[in-house]
C-alpha cells in the first residue's frame, strides 16, 4: 500500500485510521459519571469515536482512564526538518584510535547531573565502565580520562573540576525540567565558563530525556542530546568537535 508521506496520519487497525491511544487521571471518583467526564474530554480534543478501553480507581477521589479514539488531522513528513548532531557514530575501537592518530594524547571529559537533579541513571549510562545498550561507558575507553561527578554537583564544583583537570569536554545531565527548572540550571553554567574564559577551550553538552540538540545550541551548548542516547555518540562528537575546532 502506497503512503502518502505528505498527510501521514496516526495508524491503529488500518492505514490511514487516526486511531490514537491516550491516558490521563481526572480528579474525581471512579464511577460511569467519571468515564462520561472522560469521554466528553476527548470530543473536545476533536478525537473522534473516543472509547474508554481502561480505566482504575486511584484513591482519594482520582481516577485514571485509558482511551482509544481516531484523529482526522494529518502531518506532511516531507516538510519536517530536526536539528540534530551529524556526525556518523564510530564503534569504541574506531573513537581510540582517532583520538591517538589526530588528537595525539589522551583526553579529559568531566561530568555531573547538575543542580537540584538528583537523578544519575542517565549520566551514568554515558560514563560508567559497563556502559548502556550494550556499548561500553567513556570510563572504559583508554584514551579517555572520565571524570564523573554524580549528581546534585552545584556548577561552581563542575567548573572548577574542569579547571582542576584542564578538561577538554564538559558533560552535563538535566532530567528534572518540572517549571523549566533546568534553563536558568543550563544557562548559569555557560556564563560561569564565559567568565572563567573556557568556554571556547572545551567541548560543551547537555544531555536529559527532555533535552533536544536545538535546544541546546539555543542555551549556548555545542551538542544536546536525549533519551536512547549511547556511549559512542556522545564520544565521537567529543572527538569529531576538537578536531573541527582545533582543540587539540
Ligand atoms: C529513577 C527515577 C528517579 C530516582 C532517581 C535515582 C537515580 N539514582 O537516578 C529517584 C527515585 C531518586 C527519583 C526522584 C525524583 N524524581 Co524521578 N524518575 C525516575 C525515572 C523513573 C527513571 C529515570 C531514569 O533513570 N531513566 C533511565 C535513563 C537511562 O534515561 P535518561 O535519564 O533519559 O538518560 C538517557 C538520555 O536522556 C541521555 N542522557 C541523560 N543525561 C545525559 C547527559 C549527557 C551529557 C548526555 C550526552 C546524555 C544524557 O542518555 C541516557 C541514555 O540514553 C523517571 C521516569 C522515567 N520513566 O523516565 C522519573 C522522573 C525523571 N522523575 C521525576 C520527578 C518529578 C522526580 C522527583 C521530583 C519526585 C519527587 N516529587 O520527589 C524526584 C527528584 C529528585 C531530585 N532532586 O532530582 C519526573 C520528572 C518530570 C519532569 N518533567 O521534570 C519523571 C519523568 C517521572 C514523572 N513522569 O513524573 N526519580
Amino acid at each position: 500500500m502506497e503512503v502518502d508521506l505528505t498527510k501521514i496520519k496516526a495508524y491503529g487497525d488500518t492505514l490511514n485510521d487516526g486511531a490514537v491511544q491516550l491516558s490521563f487521571t481526572l480528579p474525581v471518583k471512579y464511577s460511569d459519571e467519571a468515564r462520561e467526564a472522560a469521554i466528553l474530554l476527548a470530543k473536545q480534543m476533536n478525537l473522534e469515536e473516543p472509547s474508554v478501553v481502561h480505566m482504575a480507581d486511584l484513591g482519594s477521589g482520582f481516577t485514571f482512564f485509558v482511551l482509544y479514539g481516531k484523529c482526522t488531522k494529518s502531518v506532511d513528513f516531507t516538510k519536517i526538518k530536526v536539528t540534530k548532531v551529524q556526525d556518523e557514530t564510530m564503534d569504541f575501537y574506531e573513537i581510540n584510535k582517532f583520538i591517538k592518530e589526530k588528537i595525539k594524547r589522551k583526553i579529559t571529559v568531566v561530568a555531573a547531573c547538575t543542580g537540584t537533579d538528583a537523578h544519575t541513571v542517565g549520566i551514568d549510562a554515558i560514563m560508567n565502565m559497563k556502559g548502556y545498550a550494550g556499548k561500553y561507558g567513556l570510563e572504559r575507553y583508554p584514551e579517555i580520562n572520565a571524570i564523573n561527578m554524580g549528581s546534585q554537583v552545584p556548577n561552581e564544583t563542575l567548573v572548577k573540576k574542569a579547571l582542576e583537570t584542564n578538561a577538554d569536554a564538559i558533560l552535563v545531565s538535566q532530567v528534572v525540567t518540572q517549571k523549566n527548572v533546568h534553563i536558568p540550571n543550563l544557562t548559569e553554567l555557560v556564563e560561569m565558563l564565559e567568565a572563567e574564559g573556557i568556554r571556547d577551550k572545551v567541548v560543551l553538552i547537555a544531555g536529559g530525556p527532555r533535552i533536544t540538540h536545538e535546544l541546546a545550541l539555543e542555551l549556548g551548548y555545542d551538542a544536546g542530546f536525549g533519551p536512547g542516547t549511547t556511549p559512542p555518540d556522545v564520544a565521537t562528537f567529543i572527538v569529531k568537535e576538537m578536531v573541527r575546532r582545533n582543540l587539540k
